[in-house]
């Protein structure tokens, strides 16, 4: 080949690359996503379940954990007595077999729970001050790091505050042998266990601003003024007639949020049936996605049939996994929709939000490239986008910023929602999220498609 026509192929590649690489898809009408997870998931959140690993073999069971919930929490798989009924044996094959169906099916998991006064084993409540204090920091330590990279949050302390208006730290082996200072060594021994991991201070009775609240409120604060390492507070939200959600959730939910922390509904259910019940699940989904550090909401259980109140019927589905009105005002309220996503059924939220996409590749080098990913509100506000981006094998994706991928079966089409702080955008504003993906030898540009709004 001459050095001209040489030149010429160079030319025709550059140009194609060129066209190649700043595609934009039209806009077009938002297709509601259609399960809780994928819901959640377009607002920047998880909606996760609470999963008990003897249910697993159930296939309907199994079937609406897959097909609705992107997050898990083991019920009791991970607690105390689960893990280490003797000392320094210990069994994590049940809180293992969740960990590898959420993993292999991209679902996150939040660990419960490292140190709590109950389900503790008795050789716990028995050891000398000495004793437990050390028996404290290797339990975190050795659970912790079995888990190392699976968790995305762990209840480090779990229910150390009593209830009523004392604000007074709760009677437990921990309290009572090592003082309140117990909290703080644990969050520091979990902090050097995974220092990946967010650490989070879980309870209940304290969904409002109440004297429990307060109390927790303030340790928090304390926290964060001394450097004690602490991430996340969870909210356990159980809720039934004699505890109803409380009017200044969002509110208290807020005050928390402004100290520096992100908030999680941990332990979601809502006694009752009906328009009743569903009004209260939607107002608390609605609560968080107010907050902007509320990153997702785990329901305690999947069906009434396993929930610890059974009988208050306070979950999403019924013993026959059919979905209730509670589940129709959860989807409604995360933006999605059981039906078309028109938002005819009320379910659609936000009917005139669309978002157009435009993909750059900013960089390139041997065997991999970084891509760049623009989405830009159409002419009204939207409150969540999707986006999916299809890559030629054996390219993979080696890390994504200021997004939330998840991937289909055959690891090569990749849907991007927001992160928890960039799916509200204003009428005709931005936001990028980024990645890199290594070629593997195919030097192909991913096809971008259209960029759903919600
Ligand atoms: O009590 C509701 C929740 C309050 N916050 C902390 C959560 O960890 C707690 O979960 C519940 C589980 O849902 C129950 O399933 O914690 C209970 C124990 O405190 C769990 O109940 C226990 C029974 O008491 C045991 O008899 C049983 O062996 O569940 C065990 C496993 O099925």
């Amino acid at each position: 080949m001459s050095m001209p026509s040489v030149r010429r192929v160079a030319q025709a590649f550059a140009s194609a690359l060129l066209a190649a690489t700043t595609v934009t898809a039209l806009a077009h009408d938002a297709a509601a996503a259609d399960t809780l997870g994928s819901a959640a998931a377009g607002k920047g959140r998880y909606f996760g379940a609470a999963v008990a690993a003897n249910h697993l073999g159930e296939s309907a069971y199994t079937a609406t954990l897959d097909r609705e919930f992107n997050q898990v929490t083991p019920e009791n798989e991970m607690k105390w007595d689960a893990l280490e009924g003797t000392r320094n044996t210990f069994t994590f094959g049940a809180a293992d077999q969740i960990v590898s169906h959420a993993q292999s099916r991209g679902m996150k998991v939040r660990g419960h729970t490292l140190v709590w006064h109950s389900q503790l084993p008795s050789w716990v409540s028995g050891l000398s001050a000495t004793e437990l204090r050390s028996a404290m920091n290797n339990h975190i330590t050795q659970v912790m790091q079995h888990y190392k990279g699976k968790i995305h949050s762990w209840d480090v302390v779990n229910e150390a505050f009593q209830d009523g208006s004392s604000g007074a730290r709760r009677s437990s082996p921990f309290q009572d042998k090592l003082g309140s200072g117990f909290m703080e060594e644990a969050f520091r021994t979990a902090r050097a266990a995974d220092p990946n991991a967010k650490l989070c201070y879980n309870d209940y009775n304290t969904d409002g601003v109440n004297a429990k609240s307060n109390a927790v409120y303030a340790m928090v604060k304390d926290f964060k003024s001394r450097g004690v390492p602490i991430d996340c507070v969870g909210f356990q939200s159980h809720f039934n007639p004699a505890s109803p959600v409380p009017s200044d959730y969002q509110a208290n939910l807020q005050r928390f949020a402004d100290l520096g922390v992100d908030v999680q509904i941990t332990e979601l259910d809502i006694e009752g049936s009906g328009s009743a019940q569903a009004t209260n699940y939607g107002n608390v989904v609605k609560a968080c996605l107010a907050v902007s550090r509320c990153t997702g909401i785990t329901v305690w259980g999947i069906t009434d049939k396993y929930s610890w109140r059974s009988s208050g019927t306070p979950l999403l589905f019924d013993s026959n996994y059919a979905k209730k009105p509670a589940y129709d005002a959860v989807l409604a309220a995360l933006g999605g929709s059981g039906n078309d996503g028109g938002g005819d059924d009320g379910g659609g939220g936000n009917p005139g939000a669309t978002c157009t996409v435009a993909f750059t590749r900013t960089a390139d080098w041997n065997d991999g490239y970084n891509g760049e990913v623009t989405v830009k509100a159409g002419s009204a506000p939207i409150t969540g986008w999707t986006v999916t981006l299809t890559f030629t094998p054996p390219q993979k994706v080696a890390t994504l910023w200021n997004g939330t991928p998840s991937w289909d079966s055959s690891g090569s089409v990749m849907t991007v929602r927001p992160a928890s702080y960039n799916g509200s955008l204003a009428a005709g504003a931005s936001t990028s999220f980024g990645f890199t993906a290594m070629k593997n030898g195919s030097n192909t540009t991913p096809t971008v498609g259209t960029c759903t709004a919600s």
